[in-house]
C-alpha cells in the first residue's frame, strides 16, 4: 500500500496475475469503502503503452500512479492493474490504471493478459476511459483498433451488459475542432462494433445498448501544458456525482454494494483468469449470498457476546421475570435492524432469506 499526498492506492493485480487480497482489504479500510453502499463509482483507463494514461489520471484525479520518466525513454511502468481513490471527488470514486495494451515487454502472452485485464475492467467499472492519439482517428492501422475490438468482444462475454460509459480521450489534439473529429471517430467505433462477431441473442443489438459513448479531446501535455491542465480541470468536473441521473455513469446497472467490492473483484478476476464467461447477474447473487452470510455470522456472534443478553439469560435462570419477553424482543429487533442496515443494498431475495436464518438462529438460543 502506497499512501502519499492523501491518495490511497494499491497494486491490485500484479504482472503475473496475482490478486493482492491483503492490499485491497487495507485499501477498503483506508478509504472506508464499506460504508458507501451504492454511492461509489469505478473508473478505469485503457490505451496504448506510453500514451500518457497515468499522466492523465494523476492530473485528473490527484492520484499518484507511476508515470514514465520523460527523460529515460519508453519503458513499461505499470505492471498489472493499480487501484487508487480519486482525491476530492464525491461520491467516493475509485480509479484503475491498466498496464498498456501493447506492452512490448510482455512478449508471448501479451494478448491473454490484455484481454483478461480488459474484461476485468469492464466487469468492474462504471466508466472506462479509452486513451488514444489524435492522429490515429480515421487511420486504418490505428493503435487502439485492436483494443476496441477486444473491449467489444469481451463485453459480449458479460451475460448482461452493465451499460458502461466509454469515454474516448483524444490526446494531442490538433487544430481540427472536436466537432469535426468526433463524427469520424464515432464512425470508426461503429464499424468495429459491426464487425465484431456477436452471439445470436445480440446480432441486432445496437452499440448503445451496451455502451454510452462519449468523446473528449485534450491538448498535448508535453507541448501545451497550461492548456492541457485547463482542459483537464473542466473534464474533472464531469466526474463529480457521476452516478446521479444524467451523470457520466448515470445509466449504470448491476452495481455491487461497496462492502462486497473486494470479494466481488476477487471472484471476477478468478473467473476471468480461467477464461470463463462472466454471468454478472449470477455473480451478483453469489456476492450477496456470501456477504449476507458474513453479516448474519457477525450479528449472531455479537449477539452472543452482548452483555444485556447475558444478564438477561442469567436472571431468567434464577427467577421468573415478567418483562422477559419484552426485553428479548427488543434485543432481537436491534440485532435484526443492524443486519438490515448492513445488508440493505444486496439482492433482495438473498437478503430476506438470510434475515430469516438470522432470526431463527437467534430465537433458538433465546428460547432453549
Ligand atoms: N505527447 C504527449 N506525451 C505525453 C502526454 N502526457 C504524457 N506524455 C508523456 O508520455 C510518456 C508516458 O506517460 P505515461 O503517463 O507514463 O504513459 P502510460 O504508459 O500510458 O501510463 C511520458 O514521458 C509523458 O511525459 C501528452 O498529452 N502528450
Ligand atoms: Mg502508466
Amino acid at each position: 500500500m502506497d499512501k502519499c499526498d492523501g491518495c490511497c492506492s494499491t497494486h491490485l493485480i500484479d504482472g503475473d496475475g496475482n490478486f493482492n487480497v491483503a492490499g485491497l482489504d487495507k485499501f477498503m479500510k483506508d478509504v472506508k469503502l464499506a460504508e458507501c453502499g451504492l454511492s461509489y463509482a469505478v473508473v478505469s483507463i485503457m490505451g496504448p503503452q506510453s500514451s500518457g494514461k497515468s499522466t492523465l489520471l494523476n492530473n485528473l484525479f490527484g492520484t499518484n500512479f507511476r508515470e514514465m520518466d520523460a527523460f529515460k525513454g519508453r519503458c513499461q511502468t505499470t505492471k498489472g492493474i493499480w487501484l487508487a481513490q480519486c482525491v476530492g471527488i464525491e461520491p467516493c470514486t475509485l480509479v484503475m490504471d491498466l498496464e498498456g495494451t501493447d506492452g512490448r515487454e510482455r512478449g508471448e502472452d501479451d494478448t491473454a493478459f490484455e484481454k483478461q485485464s480488459a474484461l476485468f475492467a469492464l466487469a468492474v467499472s462504471d466508466i472506462v476511459l479509452i486513451n488514444m492519439w489524435c492522429h490515429d482517428i480515421g487511420r486504418e492501422q490505428a493503435a487502439n483498433k485492436p483494443l476496441l475490438k477486444t473491449v467489444f468482444q469481451v463485453m459480449m462475454r458479460l451475460f448482461s451488459p452493465r451499460k458502461t460509459t466509454l469515454m474516448f480521450v483524444i490526446r494531442d489534439k490538433t487544430r481540427t475542432p472536436l466537432e469535426n473529429l468526433e463524427p469520424v471517430l464515432r464512425e470508426d467505433i461503429q464499424k468495429i462494433w459491426d464487425a465484431v462477431p456477436k452471439p445470436s441473442a445480440h446480432q441486432e443489438t445496437p452499440l448503445s445498448e451496451f455502451f454510452n459513448v462519449k468523446v473528449t479531446a485534450l491538448s498535448s501535455y508535453e507541448e501545451r501544458e497550461e492548456q492541457f491542465k485547463e482542459q483537464v480541470a473542466i473534464l474533472r468536473q464531469r466526474f463529480f456525482h457521476s452516478i446521479a441521473p444524467g451523470g457520466l455513469a448515470g445509466d449504470r446497472r448491476a452495481v455491487v454494494p461497496a462492502s462486497g467490492f473486494s470479494f466481488s473483484a476477487q471472484e471476477i478476476w478468478k473467473i476471468v483468469k480461467e477464461n470463463k464467461d462472466l454471468d454478472l447477474p449470477a455473480h451478483k447473487v453469489m456476492v450477496a449470498t456470501v456477504r449476507c452470510e458474513e453479516i448474519v455470522n457477525e450479528k449472531y456472534s455479537s449477539f452472543i457476546a452482548n452483555e444485556e443478553w447475558r444478564q438477561l439469560e442469567d436472571t431468567v435462570q434464577s427467577r421468573l421475570m415478567p418483562s422477559f419477553g419484552r426485553k428479548l424482543s427488543s434485543i432481537l429487533d436491534v440485532c435484526l435492524m443492524e443486519y438490515d442496515a448492513e445488508a440493505t443494498y444486496f439482492d433482495e431475495g438473498v437478503r430476506s432469506s438470510k434475515r430469516k436464518q438470522l432470526e431463527e438462529k437467534l430465537l433458538q438460543v433465546m428460547l432453549f
